[in-house]
């Protein structure tokens, strides 16, 4: 199915166009039938010559109606554009014109309708000149009149011709379906409809819908009037959703792939022409939703965008700045930053205008992650740009340029904390962590590769840095001593002699200087296995006060040596705490 939305000036016979051409009333309200006059929008659908169905969504030409005709066209690939022959370019023609050019829509065929009543040559040539302007460049032409039928098998055969040249969109895209249409149907409940440009929309599935981001179910889904089980874009939806009132949902609404958007209330955008004065306060308008923004200028092509509410927005988007008291459009734009830094410093305006000089609303993942330095994988797809490298840790991905500066800057902060405190085991990853400010402590453990590592918390040297001189000396001293008694552990008083305190010690254990058996018990590291050769001559089992005297030492070691030995396997306790030894 291909969706095309008419557009053009009031009574130019845009409704008339799509009742001949499909046999179905696009204006749905008596209201519109008693005035003669598309107020809201209507939908009407046919087969074409090749086979392929075309539904419309046919919009209101008169001025007042602008903001219904952009909440029908936004989501639109093609437009079937109309003028009157007997009457011309007029001014809601052009203002149509300019929507769709700040749209970017890019594929459309002219119409020139009531050509029953005048020639049709003059009002098609002002408007295939008008529309070659914009972004629906050069297009075809058909006369025809929705009143006699001349014409329309023409413009069928054309309608085929323009939509073979569509793109086929994506069907495993994420769904993004912009409500056009609320009501309640007896029995079922609240039922939206909307243009699906891309993905599938199933019964059964789970989507966000916004605002608001709850989590509802499709109940079930139909397309042109036909119940179905799934319907992929691009197609016209109406989807029954469980659990839902009306009130929650209106134009503007949308129905989200969960996980897969970023709704924000706060964008940079580019606009489509340079724009000297911007109003302060207009309204954008994008896919369906059309929401108050207030609107802060980088320079002239350049702004930032504060919405009153957020919007599911990517990356690329195209919407427009139209200005409500003054009925015209101001800009088209395209969404060029979904999560913008903010902007605190005086100048931060101008770096900001510079920065997006080089970005052009194409996302590019490499480009997002050089800008950013370091992302989530979800974030950066919500986006709309897929993840140009592994993740570094978790779902974390990182720019390559960020991460080798990243790298540096934390082997720096190791060495001078280390040069600042030598006796400490290196830095607590939660200081290097907020040091480096990054937003993630498993970015840091990631970080540390050779010649860093982490052990027991903190980020270190992967050799521990040698003891600083006087430790060193003090420390060599207790090794001399104990080299004559093995284990007779230095007293507190005599470490405290040597200015040796607790963290000197276990700066002392942890280059393997000394081992520590208990608070303030400390030998050489060679003195377990050489107590564990001792022993070996006592007659087995051997009592504590046995190995005691052996070693030649008092409770005070021989308690926490034994204790090492067990828990190293070199001996056993028995029942009756005497002990043996256990074989190699
Ligand atoms: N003679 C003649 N009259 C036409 C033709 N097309 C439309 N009309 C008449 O023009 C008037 C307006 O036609 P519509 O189809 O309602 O025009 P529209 O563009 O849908 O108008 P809005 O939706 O209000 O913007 C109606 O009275 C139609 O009968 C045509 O091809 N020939
Ligand atoms: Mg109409």
């Amino acid at each position: 199915m291909h969706v095309v939305a008419t557009a053009g000036h009031v009574d130019h016979g845009k409704s008339t166009l799509v009742r001949a051409l499909t046999g179905m009333e696009p204006d749905r309200w008596a209201e519109e039938r008693r005035r003669g006059m598309t107020i809201d929008l209507g939908y009407a659908w046919t087969d074409l010559p090749s086979g392929q169905t075309v539904a419309f969504v046919d919009v209101p030409g008169h001025e007042r109606f602008v903001g219904n005709m952009l909440a029908g066209v936004g989501p639109v690939p093609a437009v079937l554009f109309v003028v009157a022959a007997d009457e011309g370019w007029m001014p809601q023609s052009a203002e149509h014109l300019d929507a769709l050019h700040a749209l970017g829509v890019a594929h459309g065929l002219l119409a020139v309708t009531r050509s029953d009543r005048a020639e049709p040559g003059p009002a098609r040539g002002r408007a295939l000149a008008e529309i070659a302007a914009t972004s629906l460049g050069p297009i075809e032409a058909v006369a025809v009149s929705g009143v006699t039928g001349a014409g329309l098998d023409d413009l069928r055969a054309a309608l085929d011709r323009l939509l073979a040249r569509l793109p086929a969109p994506d069907p495993a895209a994420p769904v993004r379906l912009w409500v056009d249409r609320a009501f309640t149907v007896r029995g079922s409940g609240t039922v939206v409809t909307g243009t699906l440009p891309a993905g599938t929309v199933a019964v059964g599935d789970e989507v966000e819908l916004v605002p608001g981001s709850r989590r509802v179910v499709v109940r079930a889904v139909q397309s042109l009037g036909q119940a179905c089980a799934r319907v992929a874009g691009t197609a016209r939806v109406a989807a029954n959703l469980r659990g839902v009132s009306l009130a929650e949902v209106r134009r503007g609404s949308a129905l989200l792939t969960p996980d897969s958007w970023l709704q924000t209330a706060a964008v940079d955008v580019r606009l489509r022409r340079p724009v000297t004065r911007l109003p302060p306060e207009l309204t954008l308008h994008l896919g369906s939703a059309a929401v108050p923004a207030r609107v802060r200028p980088f320079g002239t092509e350049v702004a930032r965008l504060l919405l009153a509410r957020p919007l599911p927005l990517r990356i690329g988007d195209r919407g427009l700045l139209r200005d409500p008291g003054q009925r015209q459009v101001v800009a088209g734009l395209t969404v060029l930053d979904v999560c913008p830094p903010p902007l605190a410093r005086r100048g931060a305006a101008a770096a900001r205008e510079a920065e997006l000089s080089t970005v052009d609303g194409v996302p590019d993942g490499v480009v997002e992650l050089r800008r950013r330095g370091l992302a989530r994988v979800g974030q950066l797809r919500a986006m709309g740009a897929a993840p140009p490298y592994p993740p570094v840790v978790g779902d974390w991905v990182a720019d390559p340029a960020r991460w080798a500066g990243l790298r540096r800057a934390l082997l720096d902060a190791v060495l001078a904390h280390s040069a600042a405190q030598p006796l400490e085991h290196g830095l607590p990853v939660e200081a290097a962590r907020s040091r480096l400010g990054l937003p993630d402590p498993r970015l840091v453990t990631a970080l540390a590769t050779a010649p860093l590592t982490v052990r027991d918390g903190r980020v270190t040297l992967d050799r521990p840095p040698a003891l600083p001189a006087g430790v060193r000396e003090a420390v060599q001293v207790v090794r001399d001593e104990l080299a004559a008694a093995p284990f007779a552990a230095p007293e507190a008083n005599r470490l405290a002699e040597l200015g040796l305190g607790p963290r000197e010690l276990a700066a002392a254990v942890r280059v393997g200087a000394l081992t520590r058996l208990a608070d303030g018990v400390y030998l050489r590291p060679d003195a377990p296995a050489l107590a564990a050769r001792l022993l070996a001559t006592l007659p087995e089992p051997f009592t504590l006060s046995a190995a005691r005297q052996a070693l030649g030492t008092s409770r005070r070691v021989a308690v926490p040596l034994l204790e090492l030995l067990d828990a190293r396997g070199a001996t056993e306790r028995l029942p009756d705490s005497r002990r043996r030894l256990r074989p190699p």
